[in-house]
């Protein structure tokens, strides 16, 4: 019969295992679940008597509030959770490779391959090991090796793949209710037991009709097929939406034309600056990869022309402001709002903001940058590894952060919308417009603003995939 899932831990601290984990604690009462991290200081944030938890996310705050301390445990005593777990996450990351062989394309299975040692270690009893975290195809396969050549006899580790496909800043509605649950075993009888017992755990708040149970493969495969096809339909809608500037058409009337079919569908189809986030790129980069190592190089160059495709919108949107700015930008004051990589997160992994400003950098151009939640440490972070030829104090004195979106507009020659924050249709444009020098502009790379509104005022509006 399936094990009856009491205890779970969690490896892995961070986007996807602390908001998941919290939310099968919540939703599981009998469950134990103790996650954990090597990262005191991420464990301590978690921890927190005031509840300054190492990530933003709506509503998460309130989620820990209710099950920490009765059923949900922080701990970076990582040996313990595991011996006590039935089940275990495996959810820590895989950040593309930086050097070697792959670098660039491959993720970087070090810290899966250590969490997998690390229980192989110290278990004694078995377990079912779930890998999380999106890994390459057959990463599940390298996990049960490593699993049978270092336990003790008479263990089973039965592995499962589980993906995770929560989007951050509403990741907590996503949990709550997910369009699917994925769920990848062996077609084996102890590998489709193992899988019964996850689906038992998901089962307490997600309607057995969404949980999808599949083989291994086609689990870790699928992670990666569905970014990447998110990502290709950005890229899609963003190759249109150069069509339009050049043409007249308005990529928002087309976006709406076209997924009026419901074949297509209208989600997804917001033409911007271009896609970020820790997930898309890597993925397919990943994908390419994959398609490299199995010699299928028309597949690999496909999937990669979705990358392609978002660096020149990225590019592409940084030469607009430089040539609507009378073709140069050195010691102009460009203010950028914005740094997450979309709005309701704190994260800036891949963000737009981030090329842009490096752009407008070695325009010579001086940012101002404003965002409601990241901190200013990251910026300053991001920015030294966006240009790690450039000392921190040179980026310093070309960069400030600001405080508001209006002080950062002061003075500007224009205003450069990066993040689709809400906010920032609320702000006293007026107040920005008189605060900027003239003629004053605004440029929405996330379609947000009411350009008929700001052109009122006296703005001179540039809106992604609009000609005008
Ligand atoms: N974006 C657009 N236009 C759109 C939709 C999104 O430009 O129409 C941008 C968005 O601004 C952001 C990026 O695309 O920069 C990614 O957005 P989103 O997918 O909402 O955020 P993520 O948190 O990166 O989530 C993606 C998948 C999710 C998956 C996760 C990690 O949506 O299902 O779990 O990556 O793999």
């Amino acid at each position: 019969a399936p094990v009856n899932v009491k205890k779970i831990c969690c490896i892995g601290a961070g986007y996807v295992g602390g908001p998941t984990c919290a939310v099968i604690a919540l939703k599981c009462p009998n469950i134990q679940v103790t996650i954990v991290d090597l990262n005191q200081a991420r464990i301590d944030g978690w921890n927190s008597e005031d509840y300054r938890l190492p990530i933003y996310e709506p509503g998460l705050v309130e989620v820990v509030k209710q099950a920490r301390g009765r059923n949900l445990f922080f701990s970076t005593d990582i040996d313990r959770a595991i011996q006590e777990a039935d089940l275990i996450f495996v959810s820590v990351n895989t950040p593309t490779k930086k050097s070697g062989v792959g670098a660039g394309f491959a993720a970087d299975l070090n810290y899966v391959e250590s969490a997998t040692r690390r229980i192989a270690a110290v278990a004694t009893s078995s377990k079912i090991v779930v890998e999380k975290s999106t890994v390459p195809m057959r990463t599940a396969e390298s996990m049960r090796t490593i699993l049978e050549a270092n336990s003790k006899p008479g263990l089973r580790f039965d592995i499962l793949s589980n993906p995770e496909f929560l989007a951050e800043g509403t990741a907590i509605d996503d949990l709550f209710a997910p369009d699917r649950v994925l769920i990848g075993s062996l077609q084996t009888f102890e590998g489709k037991s193992a899988c019964q017992s996850l689906t038992n755990v998901y089962a307490n708040w997600v309607h057995t009709d969404r949980i999808l149970t599949v083989g291994l493969w086609s689990s870790e495969l699928s992670k990666l097929a569905a970014n990447a096809m998110l990502a290709q339909r950005i890229s899609s809608i963003n190759a249109l939406s150069a069509i339009c500037e050049a043409t007249g058409a308005n990529i928002e009337e087309v976006a709406h034309a076209v997924g009026r079919d419901t074949r297509v569908g209208s989600k997804f189809l917001r033409a911007s600056v271009g896609f970020g986030g820790s997930c898309f790129q890597k993925d397919i980069l990943n994908l390419v990869y994959l398609s490299e190592s199995l010699h299928l190089p028309e597949v690999a160059a496909y999937w990669r022309q979705v990358v392609t495709l978002n660096e020149y919108q990225k590019r592409r949107f940084s030469k607009r402001v430089v040539d609507t700015l009378f073709n140069t930008i050195t010691n102009k004051n460009i203010a950028i709002l914005g740094f997450a990589f979309k709005a309701d997160t704190g994260d800036t992994r891949e963000s737009p903001a981030i090329t842009l400003v490096r752009d407008f950098l070695s325009e010579r151009a001086h940012v101002t940058i404003f965002d409601p939640q990241v901190d200013e440490s990251q910026i300053w972070l991001d920015l030294s590894e966006a240009l790690p030829d450039v000392s921190i104090n040179q980026i310093k004195n070309q960069v400030t952060i600001a405080k508001s979106a209006l002080s950062a507009a002061q003075n500007s020659e224009a205003v450069v919308v990066a993040t689709e924050w809400k906010e920032f249709k609320d702000i006293n444009w007026q107040a920005v417009y008189n605060t900027m020098k003239k003629p004053a502009f605004v440029f929405d790379g996330r379609m947000i603003l009411d350009g008929d509104a700001l052109r009122q005022i006296g703005f001179k509006v540039i809106t992604i995939g609009r000609g005008d």
